[in-house]
């Protein structure tokens, strides 16, 4: 394992890069955690350890305020973390040892997957949304992210919330979130898809996987049965399914 940081005009991304055993050269895919996530979540490792296990080398990085990253929570919004992402992507492209390339993020990771593998298609073999939180947008247009109501006419400056964890959070992220629209990043893309979402998610509807499967041209969706957002219940099942996915990919 290498730990480092990526520079992102002149901020720093904290990132780590695990590359399998006994390879030279090998596909890579970039893992981004989810909102007030980090690289550390045992959800995270389980899907790194997957990959390296497949032959698939990865590099997981904090984006803006959060993890070991430059920046404050507060502040970030889905414009940082594309840019982050971007940084991240031009990182991995640099590496003399990369194959193919994938994209990967849990919940709002999923979500900057989408919109950022869209935006990169012709870089990316394939991306890996795992509970991919792409109703955000439509949370921040209805005016109700995580149980947190508010006017989404007149954003307030501050948004606080105290249940899902003690967070807050400038108007700014609401406002970004309100201008994106990932329908038109799924009918952007045509690589492959892999979604893994447990069906029993109590912060991203597990509905929102099955429609994205449809929408999108070339997705497969892999159901996590009785599974939570975090994949807390069956943390095994969501790991094979991102190992078979790629051990497939290398017979192909
Ligand atoms: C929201 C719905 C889900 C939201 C965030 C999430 C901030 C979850 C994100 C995550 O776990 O990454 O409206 O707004």
């Amino acid at each position: 394992m290498k730990e480092f940081y990526i520079d992102c005009d002149g901020m720093r991304l904290h990132a780590k890069l695990d590359r399998p055993e006994g390879t030279e050269r090998c596909p890579l895919c970039v893992l981004i955690h989810g909102f007030t996530g980090h690289m550390e979540e045992d959800h995270i490792i389980t899907a790194q350890k997957a990959m390296n296990e497949a032959g698939v080398a990865v590099l997981r990085v904090d984006m803006y305020g959060h993890g070991g990253s430059d920046g404050e929570f507060k502040n970030h919004t889905l414009h940082k973390w594309i840019a982050n992402a971007l940084a991240a992507l031009h990182y991995a492209r640099s590496l003399d040892f990369v194959t193919d390339l994938y994209l990967s993020g849990h919940s709002q990771g999923g979500l900057l997957t989408m919109l950022v593998g869209s935006m990169c298609k012709d870089w990316l073999k394939a991306i890996l949304p795992l509970s991919p939180a792409w109703m955000i947008p439509d949370d921040a247009r209805a005016g109700s992210v995580l149980g947190l109501e508010f006017d989404p006419k007149n954003i307030p400056d501050m948004l606080q919330c105290n249940s899902w964890s003690d967070w807050e959070l400038s108007g700014d992220y609401i406002r970004v979130a309100q201008s994106i629209h990932p329908e038109e990043a799924i009918e952007n893309y045509d690589g492959e898809v892999l979604i893994v979402h447990g069906d029993e998610d109590p912060i991203v509807p597990f509905s929102y996987a099955v429609k994205a499967q449809e929408l999108y041209k070339n997705a497969t969706l892999v159901p996590i049965a009785g599974d939570d957002h975090c994949f807390t219940v069956h943390p095994d099942q969501m790991a094979a399914a991102i190992r078979s996915y790629f051990e497939s990919r290398k017979e192909a």
